[in-house]
C-alpha cells in the first residue's frame, strides 16, 4: 500500500476543519469495529504502533501485537482505555500484523473476532473470548477453520443468526482464495471481469466456527450486472461491515486504492447488494475503515485518519453523524467538510 495519498496533505486546515477530533491521542487506533453493549459504546481498533516496518504493498508495516478496547456511554461522551485486551504472543497459531477486529455478544460471553498471518504468512481469522466486553479475552488455540484473509465483521441479525463477513484484497491475499482455495499464482481478475466480493458465513451456535461453506458476495451496480475488478472507485477492496436500517441489509466497505467508504443494500444477509453511493470521502491516510451504529435513536460512523501522525499506518479513531435521506439512502460525509483532493485516485 503505497503512501502518496498523504505527501501533498495539509494536515494544519484538515485539523482544523476536521468534523471530529481523535478519539484518543495516547495510543495510535484504527480500523473501528463498535458495538452497543449494555447501553453503552464499545470501540474494538486496531492498535497501530511503529514497528520499524517499511512500506511495501503487502501492508507489513501494519505490523500491529495487539489489541486494546475502547469505550464510552455517549459518541461525545469521555473515551475510557481499558487493559490489554489481547496479545499476539498469547494467540498459538497466529505470528504477526493483527488487523481490524470485530466482537459479539451472546448468552453472557463475548467473542473477539480478529485477522493475523499465520506462521506460513497467510492471514487467518480467530475467536477469543471473555466475560466482559473489554476483555482480556483468552483465544481458542487454532484459527477458525475454513478462514482466510482479513478483516472479520459480525452481524448479528434479529433472528438470533451471527454472520461474519470477511476479506480484503492486495495485502489482504483474499485474491489468493477461487472456491475457497489457496493458491499463491491466483491473482486479482482483469478489469472487465467482475469484481472478487467479500465473503460471508454463518456463524455456529458456540460462535467458534462457520456454520456452513464460505459463499463469495455479489455487489450489482444499478443495472443488475456485476460491479466489475476495474471499476475501482465501486468495486469492494475491504472493511465490510454490515448494518440494517428499516428492514433492509446495507453493507459497507472500502475501496481502498481509491480511498471511499461505500455501500450496497440488499434484501437479506447474504445479498446480492446493489451498489448506493459513498459514505464517507477519502480520509488523510492510505486506508479508510469504518464502522456504523445507531444510538440513542441517532446513527453515527466510527472511522479513521490520520490527523496526528501524518503516516498511514499511525491512525486515530474518530466519530461522527451518519444521517439518511427520506428514501434510505445515505447522506455522503466530508471528513474535512469539503472533499480532500487526493493526487491519484481519490476523485
Ligand atoms: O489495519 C490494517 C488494515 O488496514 C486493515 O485490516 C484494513 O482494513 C486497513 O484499514
Amino acid at each position: 500500500m503505497p503512501d502518496e495519498s498523504i505527501e501533498h496533505f495539509d494536515f494544519e486546515k484538515a485539523a482544523q476543519t476536521s468534523l471530529s477530533r481523535p478519539l484518543v491521542k495516547h495510543i495510535f487506533t484504527a480500523d473501528p469495529a463498535v458495538h452497543v453493549f449494555d447501553g453503552k459504546i464499545y470501540i474494538y481498533p486496531s492498535h497501530d504502533i511503529e514497528a520499524g516496518v517499511p512500506y511495501n504493498d503487502s501492508g507489513d508495516h501494519f505490523a500491529m501485537e495487539d489489541y486494546r478496547v475502547l469505550s464510552m456511554d455517549h459518541p461525545q461522551g469521555e473515551v475510557k482505555d481499558h487493559d490489554l485486551a489481547l496479545h499476539v504472543k498469547d494467540v498459538p497459531w497466529a505470528e504477526r500484523q493483527m488487523w481490524a477486529p470485530d466482537a459479539a455478544y451472546k448468552n453472557g460471553k463475548y467473542y473477539f473476532y480478529f485477522p493475523a498471518k499465520n506462521y506460513e504468512g497467510k492471514f487467518q481469522i480467530g475467536v477469543a473470548i471473555g466475560d466482559s466486553p473489554v476483555g482480556p479475552f483468552i483465544a481458542e488455540p487454532e484459527a477458525i477453520k475454513g478462514t482466510y484473509s482479513i478483516d472479520p465483521s459480525v452481524f448479528a441479525d434479529d433472528d438470533g443468526k451471527y454472520y461474519m463477513y470477511f476479506g480484503g484484497i492486495w495485502g489482504g491475499q483474499l485474491q489468493c482464495y477461487k472456491n475457497n482455495e489457496y493458491d499463491a499464482n491466483n491473482v486479482v481478475p482483469l478489469p472487465d471481469e467482475p469484481a472478487l466480493g467479500p465473503r460471508v458465513a454463518k456463524l455456529s451456535d458456540d460462535m467458534k466456527q462457520f456454520a456452513e461453506h464460505v459463499k463469495e458476495i455479489s455487489i450489482l451496480d444499478e443495472t443488475g450486472k456485476p460491479i466489475l475488478a476495474g471499476d475501482n472507485k465501486r468495486r469492494f477492496f475491504e472493511a465490510s461491515w454490515m448494518h440494517k436500517y428499516e428492514g433492509k441489509y446495507y453493507f459497507s466497505y472500502s475501496t481502498g486504492d481509491t480511498h471511499f467508504i461505500c455501500y450496497a443494500i440488499g434484501d437479506n444477509p447474504y445479498g446480492p447488494f446493489t451498489y448506493q453511493g459513498r459514505i464517507l470521502n477519502p480520509v488523510s491516510g492510505w486506508t479508510n475503515h469504518h464502522a456504523i451504529i445507531e444510538f440513542e435513536g441517532k446513527w453515527y460512523l466510527y472511522y479513521h485518519d490520520v490527523q496526528l501522525s501524518g503516516k498511514t499506518h499511525l491512525r486515530n479513531v474518530k466519530v461522527t453523524e451518519l444521517k439518511y435521506n427520506d428514501d434510505g439512502t445515505i447522506r455522503t460525509i466530508d471528513a474535512y467538510g469539503s472533499p480532500l483532493q487526493l493526487p491519484q485516485g481519490g476523485g
